[in-house]
């Protein structure tokens, strides 16, 4: 929190940032790190940051350079304020929960929650009590055992997963989930990049990116970073892409909002970006409204045939569309139909702007599209990225240096727990392989997605939530639905590092067992262990905790998964071994998982080892048909009533997820408080409202209304008709059964309201 705002409470709206990083940024690191470790745990901690014989960042997913050009420091400003959130000093037992009851607990904010520092020992909540108390690891355990053998069927529990979770913990737990006779896996992914993976699957074949870092660095053309704001998310991403620019690369940014990352980046590891001018990222912003992608991309690919008509053989990579894909014809067909007076109404981008960026594409020889939540949050996700894939196949952007779609991840390992089997549909070819590795038939039944899960919680469907690591309550739609869902449960059990809200939305009795962090020292019977992580490229490797475990208490989220199998299934699988070796688990992930043959080995060499992607490696494409497929993507948007705004939701600098580590958001100007909404000064003006008017929020639903009491408004260059305001707070407005066609994922990025004068 700012000293500004600590002191006053006030919130303060200034212009936004032109710039990013620089100096401001180490200050603001070094000043979360001072406060939170002290000096010689700041160092320790943040020098051991994203090097081969370090830890993994807990922040996001971006990959790490090569082992020999890393910087000494190889972090980011919110890398180290994630790292120091962990690694605080700060902590909490029982005299904590026994001074605080429940609903005294539920009257302080995210922030506050959290702030008070790491949980310490297990608690336990008994059936009507008002407060936590202690309570030990073999009782714990056992009670959760206990309540999943008493369930008349393995599908009323459910396992949720959030993207921190190692690849041993993540294969541990799903195989624990499976032995028991569920898919009940929901995760977070199912809110954050499941729109992507189910889109890129149908195109391509495979649910990844298919770049590289140094596709990005060292060889791309042009670059268009969709719907992200890398600046403040992946903050590390704008060195790479310095990196591009100084030797030639171009760069468009296709926002609803001027993010300070597309501006003039001071890069904070060289001198130049200290005291330069700093570097300008983007070359051309696309001001897209929101939901507008689809028109927009489906514009682009229209100008693109037009001038391949006019000049046969010039702009379409025959060769490559002839060899390697199907459903080019269909396609072709589709754009001849459209009409660039929707195309324009839809986006909100002129048609000469559209052709503009397609005389860029034209130019360049290697496209990447790097995308986030900006794509994958909406009714249309699945059909906007399908239509990123068709652009990039019409010139062979894919499966060549340089070239390729990048949906860039969020959590650090949210990538590697899905190729370790957490999906609630994986497929037969995965659960034959677990059959034939430990000899016993896993439920062939698809389980619940994160949406689904909450329907049958709240239906009375479920006895026993059981979450590894992330804040259910407050990351999912519809706030107050999910937590009466949370309530219907007999048990919720919340394996986490830190209090948060999903422990206060409890079920009839409920369990906090905390767990070691990655910048903590993970030492089991065998000896010190290590996890491994795969970033949003695909680089699996390894991480391991420097520091001393903030208690004794504490056990690895490993040791918590095999201890509570150990209790249900006695030794069958050899639960006990795996938790004492995870070398053990590492042999199993070896035979179960495509791609990890010499686990062992390959992981701890440094830098780690790249998963093979088939349409990368050699332009293989594993779809039905063996070719990548052009689809037909009709151009749609959200319809939005007159009088209403489209809302997206999205992340202030000082948050990660729903952590909230301050009330700042230096670079969109806002100091001090986060109950804002940012709106285009026209659509003030033409509802008499001014810049710093108190507003309710109200999205219009079928089935009624909803309400965010009490933002202020704020001016900003936003295109006509849309608004912005921050996740979790706006979650109360996304309606449950509003999600993306194909993926199921909440339309957080897309939410009608109107705006209403406070009373
Ligand atoms: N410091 C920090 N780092 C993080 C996180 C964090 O909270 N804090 N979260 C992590 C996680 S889990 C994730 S998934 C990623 C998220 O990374 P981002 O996706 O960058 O996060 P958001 O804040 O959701 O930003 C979405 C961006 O999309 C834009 N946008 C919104 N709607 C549209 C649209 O319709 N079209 C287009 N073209 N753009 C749109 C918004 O203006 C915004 O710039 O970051 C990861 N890294
Ligand atoms: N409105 C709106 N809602 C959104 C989004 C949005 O853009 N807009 N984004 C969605 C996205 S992309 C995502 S990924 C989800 C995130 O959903 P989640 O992953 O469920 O939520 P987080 O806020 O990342 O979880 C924070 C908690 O994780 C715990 N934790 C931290 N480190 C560890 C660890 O090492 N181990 C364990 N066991 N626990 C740990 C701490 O207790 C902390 O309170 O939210 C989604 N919700
Ligand atoms: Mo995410």
């Amino acid at each position: 929190m700012s000293k500004k705002s600590k002191s006053t409470g006030q919130l303060e709206v200034g212009p936004p940032k032109e710039a990013s990083v620089g100096a401001p940024g180490i200050v603001e690191a070094m000043r979360y790190a001072l406060t939170e470790m002290g000096a010689k745990r700041s160092l320790n901690t943040l020098l051991k940051l994203n090097h081969a014989d370090g830890f993994d960042c807990p922040s996001c997913a971006w990959p790490d350079p090569d082992p020999e050009s890393r910087k000494m420091a190889e972090f980011c400003e919110n890398g180290a304020k994630a790292v120091s959130w962990e690694a605080t000093r700060k902590h909490i037992g029982a005299a904590f929960f026994a001074a605080h009851s429940i609903a005294d607990l539920r009257q302080h904010d995210d922030h506050w929650l959290e702030e008070n520092g790491r949980l310490t020992e297990p608690m336990y909540l008994a059936p009507g009590a008002t407060h936590y108390a202690p309570i030990g690891w073999d009782e714990a355990l056992g009670l959760v055992a206990d309540r999943l053998r008493s369930m008349d069927n393995p599908n009323r529990a459910v396992f949720y997963t959030s993207g921190r979770t190692s690849n041993e913990a993540a294969f541990a737990y799903q195989l624990l989930a499976r032995r028991l006779g569920t898919n009940n896996l929901p995760d977070c992914s199912n809110m954050c990049h499941e729109s992507s993976g189910t889109a890129l699957s149908q195109s391509i074949g495979i649910g990844k990116g298919v770049v590289t870092l140094a596709d990005i660095e060292d060889h791309a053309d042009l670059i268009l970073i969709v719907g992200q704001n890398p600046g403040t998310n992946h903050p590390r991403m704008l060195t790479a892409l310095e990196t591009a620019k100084r030797r030639g690369a171009r760069i468009i940014a296709i926002n609803p909002l001027p993010e300070a990352g597309f501006t003039r980046f001071h890069n904070p590891q060289s001198v130049r970006g200290l005291i330069g001018r700093g570097t300008q990222i983007a070359d051309r912003l696309v001001p897209v409204r929101v939901n507008g992608d689809l028109a927009l991309f489906s514009g682009l690919n229209r100008s693109l045939l037009e001038r391949e008509d006019a000049s046969p053989g010039s702009v379409f990579d025959r060769d490559f569309i002839d060899k390697y894909c199907d459903g080019f014809d269909e396609a072709i067909a589709a754009w001849r139909s459209l009409d660039w007076a929707t195309i324009e109404t839809q986006s909100g981008i002129a048609r000469s702007e559209i052709e503009a960026c397609a005389s860029e594409v034209i130019a360049a020889n290697r496209i990447i599209v790097c995308w986030a939540m900006g794509l994958t949050q909406h009714r249309n996700a699945v059909p906007t990225i399908r239509e990123i894939v068709n652009f990039l196949l019409l010139r062979g952007n894919i499966g060549r240096p340089g070239a390729g779609p990048s949906p860039i991840r969020g959590h650090s390992n949210v990538q590697g727990d899905r190729t370790m089997g957490i999906w609630e549909k994986s497929p037969d070819s995965f659960l034959d392989r677990l059959k034939a590795e430990f000899g016993f038939e896993p439920p062939r039944e698809h389980g619940w997605a994160t949406v689904d899960a909450i329907r049958a919680m709240r239906d009375g469907k479920v006895d026993v939530f059981f979450a590894l690591g992330g804040n259910f309550a407050m990351a999912t739609p519809d706030t107050e639905v999910t937590e009466l869902a949370m309530a219907n449960c007999q048990l919720t059990v919340s394996v986490a590092t830190k209090l948060n809200r999903s422990h206060l939305c409890h079920g009839k009795e409920s369990l906090i067992l905390p767990c070691l962090g990655r910048t903590e020292r993970d030492v089991q019977a065998s000896g010190e262990q290590f996890v491994t992580v795969e970033d949003s490229m695909s680089m699996v490797h390894a991480t391991r905790g420097r520091l001393d475990p903030t208690s004794p208490q504490l056990r690895s989220e490993v040791a918590i998964v095999t201890g509570l199998a150990t209790a249900l299934f006695g030794e069958d699988l050899g639960w006990r071994e795996m938790g004492e070796d995870y070398r053990l688990i590492r042999k199993h992930i070896e035979h179960v998982v495509p791609g990890f043959h010499s686990f062992e080995e390959r992981a701890v060499q440094p830098g780690g080892f790249m998963l093979p992607r088939p349409p990368h490696d050699s332009r293989t494409f594993p779809t039905p048909s063996g070719k990548a497929r052009f689809t037909v993507n009709p151009p749609s948007v959200v319809d939005v009533p007159d009088g209403c705004l489209l809302l997206q939701t999205v992340r202030s600098h000082d948050q990660f997820n729903t952590t909230v580590y301050g009330l700042d958001d230096r670079y969109r100007g806002i100091h001090g408080g986060r109950r804002v909404v940012f709106v285009n000064e026209q659509d003030l003006s033409d509802r008499g409202l001014q810049d710093g008017d108190s507003v309710d929020l109200v999205s219009l639903w079928g089935d009624g209304e909803r309400r965010a009491k009490s933002f202020k408004t704020v001016k900003y260059p936003t295109p006509r008709g849309c608004a912005a305001a921050y996740f979790p707070e706006a979650n109360v407005l996304v309606p449950l059964d509003s999600t993306a066609e194909g993926s199921n994922t909440p339309t957080y990025k897309s939410v009608v309201i109107r705006l209403e004068r406070s009373a």
